[in-house]
């Protein structure tokens, strides 16, 4: 049966200023489309941010004319189907008011074949200022209900059903964007509309799994059925190795369920623990199809009280997982630019980091059908906050009611996802209660206030999906505990941000001891060939307007500036800012992280803040917009990696720990070395031992009071070989400033081997952080690492560059030459 798709070219006109007039692509929004017909400058560039207000205060007219045809007139009924509409829109077909709009995380359908026309009818989108709306909305409140002041822009945005974020973000620019950012499609009917497939999964005791398909089908002539001209539904489950089954089965009512056995189920792992195989299975009736991939697995999240206080441990298979990867905030702040492959790259990126599992983040959106696609396929379990942050929300009776569809319908949508992990209610509203002083004068009122919700939340969640837990916030000390799950590490998860935003030192990050840490964050400055993607060269400062305006955390660039006073000496010029700036992110996130895993099992996550960014900006994120990964990201693939060892100093003993996240043994063999300045050993220690599964081991030690009758000598490196990979470690006996650091003269050669270009990099003294930059697209295997004169390190760069491009925009850093650039 015909489906028409109404996306591509429409025509936008301002209804505040109608001489404002473009085509705009849908899906999309309305600033891209400006963007792209020369009518406001590029929001991201220079301080263009400012100049492009103005087009959030129009309201907007967006219009299409389309030809039916024969096809589509004979049917029976035609849906129209919307969703990611943002955010206050009427729909009008041939001059009818078909639907209203004012969610943006809804899904809205309409039959409407009444209202089509033989040959050309017209679609028209209204698009209703959402700042407006929304104060509207707050004034009709029973109670103030405070908004997120501080990150916000636009106020009163904790009213409106849209991404929070749009009003800008302490990462996030302010465009309040509009627009449709998902396809728009009229579907004809004939007999049946196939609503939703939802499956299900039961495991039994002999290893087999029945897998069943739970169809909602609606025959829209129901005299049919009386007649006895029952509708077939035509079912399919496909393996991964291409074998199938099919049913075809009656439809006897509004749901009816198909059943497989599947006796050798190849069971889907998160990435680190085995492979991603994915079933099809696919449902077709009256010219619809339905397709989903499936993932068989068992998975519960274990929170039973233990001698600590309560676990946080994701089981998957019956395996206890180490949950380990980052939060994710949108993908762009343009959703036009919120493209399939940028998903990939960045999903792709965070597995490459050894990541396991992303966070989406409250602010933001429900992500895409392509993002939880991607996780399904690369083995990134997702913990899905529902779409609330940093504010408190109302729980009058019309706000609970389109929350309690919203939800509804994404549950739906998601849930048979087998990376999706966990629901979870909101991202800090439990701790934004304490924030603001009309809920902090009247706690209770507040708190029945979020309860309303939550409820709401949590049943829906538990009547759609009975297979996952809910998780009321992210932080929360666990089931109606209203504590302070910033500081209280021996229950539920954390977010602990003592260092960034309350400045203490890294030790900090050893001071806890969390059960799952899933926000922790440091900020960086975005290398030098982003910077120069949006400020000009006048601008290359860290005071500059430019610079300022892509920092949207009050006190980022002080914090940043002031923290290099502790640990580094200060660097010469702008561009070693920039570089000093991601060392220091670097050794905060791997501070934290290295500690929090030597501390297996008490701790069963760590998902640092943030992955991507959705503009340039200085932010916590370890990829750049441009795509560009920082030294933190490099050093995840390190500190995220199934083994890892990591040297743990207690003031007395100097330890050296051995991880292995895998459930299986492993060999591993080396030695730690105390080296001098001058890269001589000083001494030097064999370790070897069989790692234990999902193990935690200590392969030496040292006493302190050794190394400081030395103090200052030298540094501790490990080098040792697991499983055939190669992992190593330095530490260094006292803050970098205060060591008396090598004046090494780091050269890098750069050639091709077999098609692939590399570039080894030699040193005549010890090294450390060294980074080499190339002013181009791709990236090295490997950075920001100690590199030792003994051992010449060839890196591999994935990219189009050629050669003679490598050697001509290639840029050494180390940390010695960031205060010395003469060497
Ligand atoms: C967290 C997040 C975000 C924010 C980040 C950095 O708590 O939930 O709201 O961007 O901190 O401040």
């Amino acid at each position: 049966m015909t489906m028409l798709k109404l996306d591509g070219e429409w025509a936008l006109t301002s209804l505040t200023d109608a001489s404002i007039v473009a085509p705009i692509m849908l899906p999309g929004d309305v600033h891209s489309a400006l963007l792209a017909a020369d009518i406001i400058p590029d929001p991201y560039l220079g301080c263009n941010e400012t100049k492009v207000q103005w087009v959030g205060e129009h309201d907007w007219l967006l219009e299409k004319t389309f030809i039916v045809d024969a096809d589509l007139l004979d049917a029976k009924a035609v849906d129209l189907t919307l969703s990611m509409v943002d955010t206050m829109a009427e729909i009008v077909l041939n001059d009818e008011t078909i639907l209203l709009c004012s969610n943006m995380f809804r899904h809205y359908r309409r039959d409407v074949r009444p209202f089509l026309r033989d040959g050309e009818n017209t679609l028209r989108v209204t698009l209703k200022r959402a700042d407006i709306e929304a104060k509207a909305r707050a004034e009709r409140l029973p109670f103030p209900v405070p908004w997120a002041v501080g990150n916000n822009q636009i106020p009163h945005m904790n009213t409106l059903r849209k991404t929070q974020c749009h009003s800008g973000w302490d990462w996030g620019i302010c465009l309040l964007v509009s627009g449709i950012y998902d396809s728009i499609r009229l579907q004809a009917i004939s007999d049946v509309r196939l609503q939703q497939v939802r499956s299900a999964q039961q495991w039994h005791s002999d290893g087999s799994c029945d897998v069943s398909a739970i169809i909602s089908a609606e025959c829209i002539t129901p005299e049919h059925i009386s007649l006895g001209a029952v509708a077939q539904i035509e079912c399919c489950l496909v393996s991964p190795d291409g074998e199938s089954m099919s049913q075809s089965i009656a439809l006897t009512g509004s749901e009816v369920e198909c059943c497989f056995r599947v006796t050798q189920p190849k069971r889907w792992w998160p990435a680190g623990y085995g492979e991603q195989p994915l079933y099809t299975l696919t449902v077709t009736t009256d010219g619809q199809t339905i397709e989903k991939r499936l993932g068989l697995r068992e998975l519960y999240l274990e929170t039973g009280e233990d001698d600590v206080g309560a676990a946080m441990t994701f089981v998957v298979n019956d395996k206890a997982i180490m949950a380990k990867g980052a939060n994710w905030i949108p993908l762009d702040a343009m959703p036009s630019k919120q493209t399939p492959e940028d998903y990939r790259r960045l999903l792709e990126d965070a597995k490459a980091a050894n990541m396991n599992m992303i966070r989406v983040w409250g602010g933001g959106m429900y992500e895409r059908d392509t993002f939880y696609d991607l996780c399904d396929e690369l083995g990134l379990l997702v913990w899905q906050d529902l779409m609330f942050s940093c504010a408190l929300y109302p729980s009058t009776p019309d706000f609970l009611r389109d929350v309690e569809q919203e939800i509804t319908e994404q549950v739906r949508r998601l849930s048979d996802h087998p990376s999706l992990a966990l629901w979870c209610g909101d991202n800090e509203v439990i701790g934004a209660i304490n924030w603001y002083p009309e809920s902090r004068a009247n706690r209770e009122k507040y708190v029945v206030n979020y309860d309303r919700l939550s409820r709401v939340l949590q049943e829906v969640v538990e009547r759609e999906d009975t297979s996952r837990r809910f998780w009321a916030s992210s932080p929360c000390n666990g089931e109606l505990d209203f504590g302070d799950a910033w500081h209280d590490d021996n229950k539920g998860d954390m977010h602990f941000w003592d260092v960034w935003h309350s400045g203490k030192s890294f030790d900090a990050y050893s001071s806890i001891k969390p059960r799952f840490c899933s926000e922790f964050g440091y900020q960086s400055w975005p290398s030098l060939p982003t910077v120069k993607t949006f400020a000009s060269e006048e601008d290359w400062n860290v005071t500059s307007p430019t610079f300022e305006q892509h920092q949207k955390n009050g006190r980022g660039n002080s914090i940043i500036t002031e923290m290099f006073t502790r640990y580094f000496r200060f660097p010469s010029d702008f561009s070693q800012m920039l570089y000093l700036s991601q060392v220091q992110q670097a050794l905060a996130i791997k501070t934290a992280s290295e500690y929090w895993r030597a501390n297996k099992p008490v701790c069963r996550g760590i998902l640092y803040w943030q992955l991507n960014d959705c503009w340039p900006v200085s932010s916590w994120s370890s990829i750049e917009y441009t795509g560009r990964w920082k030294q933190l990201h490099y050093h995840a693939k390190r500190f995220f990696a199934p083994q890892l060892a990591v040297f743990i100093d207690d003031g007395e003993t100097l330890k050296l720990n051995v991880i292995n996240d895998e459930h299986r043994k492993l060999g591993a063999k080396g030695q730690v070395t105390w080296y001098d300045w001058q890269g001589e050993v000083i001494d030097t220690w064999p370790v070897e031992a069989t790692l234990e599964e999902d193990g935690n081991q200590v392969l030496w030690q040292c006493d302190r009071n050794v190394i400081n009758e030395r103090k200052h000598e030298g540094f501790f490196h490990v080098d040792m070989v697991c499983d055939g990979h190669a992992l190593s470690n330095t530490w260094f006996d006292d803050v970098y400033k205060r060591l008396p650091l090598p004046s090494a003269k780091v050269e890098a050669n750069v050639f091709e081997k077999n098609g692939t270009l590399t570039i080894t990099l030699t040193t005549d003294k010890p090294a450390f952080f060294v980074h080499p930059e190339f002013e181009g697209e791709g990236r090295f295997n490997d950075s920001s690492f100690t590199l030792m004169p003994c051992n010449p390190v060839t890196l591999t760069y994935t990219g189009s560059a050629s050669a003679e491009e490598m050697s001509s925009k290639l840029s050494i850093y180390h940390l010695v030459q960031s205060y010395t650039p003469t060497h």
